[in-house]
């Protein structure tokens, strides 16, 4: 069976010679950060991917064609054109049949990774299961796509607008391997602190590469959670975000703004209350996350 996914030249042949690749999302560019911070963002995670030794390869729907590596004037449109749609795994059949551009969320960006044999992804939060979620069933496709495809994910770790408790639940229920890198707390993405205790930690990228490796060697299909707390000089504390939080959620509900449009108004609102602040914090940690994704893969492929 072909695939009709579109591998940047580059990234094919670091692929075929079996060196250290990273796949990016790209629904953080185009529904995660405001223009011109968001292709900003795009085009520094690709440099400290590289400088850490590793391919980045940028991954997104373009005319409906998946595409995993893109070049400046792609990161550019995905930063800038407002017709890109947020794509999860259910959006992939209709984008692609109707040659629209699409910004792959997590569970979309894994199923691509997956499918050309990439096995680290790097991102900012994870989706998961929402607040109120037993009333509304909102739980994101990330961790449905968790349960089945064999990508390890680094991230901040889940941020308070989802409920951390029952997305920690689910993912042990879907046999997902969670660790958080060198603390016993699993952290809520603006904050190093959650108040909930990590199911499992690794001192460093060796053991988590080893840790990857011993879940293949298991046969296990599942795919791996890596949080990576937000370092400590750019974390905002977790009750200070809190509060923020739950005016960005109170005036969600007051605007009536469901399903796959949630978690981008969050986002957007949280800057706006924030005066910035979050959304620095949010580079920061893509950052951090990037530098160790790639320590993670050289690890893997050495
Ligand atoms: N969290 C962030 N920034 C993001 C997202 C989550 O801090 O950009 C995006 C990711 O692409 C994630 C998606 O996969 O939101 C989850 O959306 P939903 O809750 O609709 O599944
Ligand atoms: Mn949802």
């Amino acid at each position: 069976m072909s695939i009709p996914i579109r591998t940047s030249p580059e990234v094919a042949d670091a692929l075929a010679a079996g060196r250290p690749v990273v796949a990016l999302e790209s629904t953080i560019i185009s529904h995660g950060m405001p223009y011109p911070d968001n292709v900003a963002m795009a085009r520094e995670v690709e440099g400290i991917v590289r400088a850490g030794g590793a391919v980045p390869a940028t991954i997104a729907l373009l005319h409906g064609v998946p595409t995993v590596g893109l070049d400046d004037d792609e990161l550019e449109l995905l930063a800038s054109d407002p017709g890109v749609g947020k794509v999860s795994v259910r959006d992939l059949p209709w984008v692609m049949a109707g040659r629209r551009h699409g910004a792959t969320t997590v569970a979309a960006t894994m199923r691509l990774a997956s499918l050309v044999g990439i096995e680290v992804f790097v991102t900012g939060g994870l989706g998961g299961v929402h607040r109120g979620a037993p009333e509304s069933f909102d739980v994101s496709a990330d961790l449905t796509e968790l349960a089945t495809t064999p990508v390890t994910v680094v991230c901040a770790g889940v941020k308070s607008i989802l409920d951390i408790a029952l997305t920690l639940e689910v993912l042990e229920t879907n046999g997902v391997p969670v660790a958080v890198v060198g603390s016993d707390e699993f952290p809520s993405f603006y904050s190093r602190s959650s108040g909930l205790a990590s199911p499992a930690r690794v001192a460093d990228a060796a053991e988590a590469a080893a840790a990857v490796g011993a879940a293949r060697a298991l046969g296990m299909r599942s795919g791996l959670v890596l949080a990576h707390p937000v370092p400590v000089e750019d974390e905002i504390p977790a009750d200070q975000i809190g509060a923020v939080i739950d005016h960005a959620l109170a005036d969600l509900a007051r605007l009536g703004i469901t399903g796959k449009d949630i978690t981008p108004y969050l986002l957007k609102r949280i800057v706006e209350l924030t005066d910035g602040a979050s959304l620095a914090t949010n580079i920061a940690l893509v950052r951090a996350n990037a530098r160790f994704g790639a320590a993670l893969a050289v690890a893997l492929a050495g």
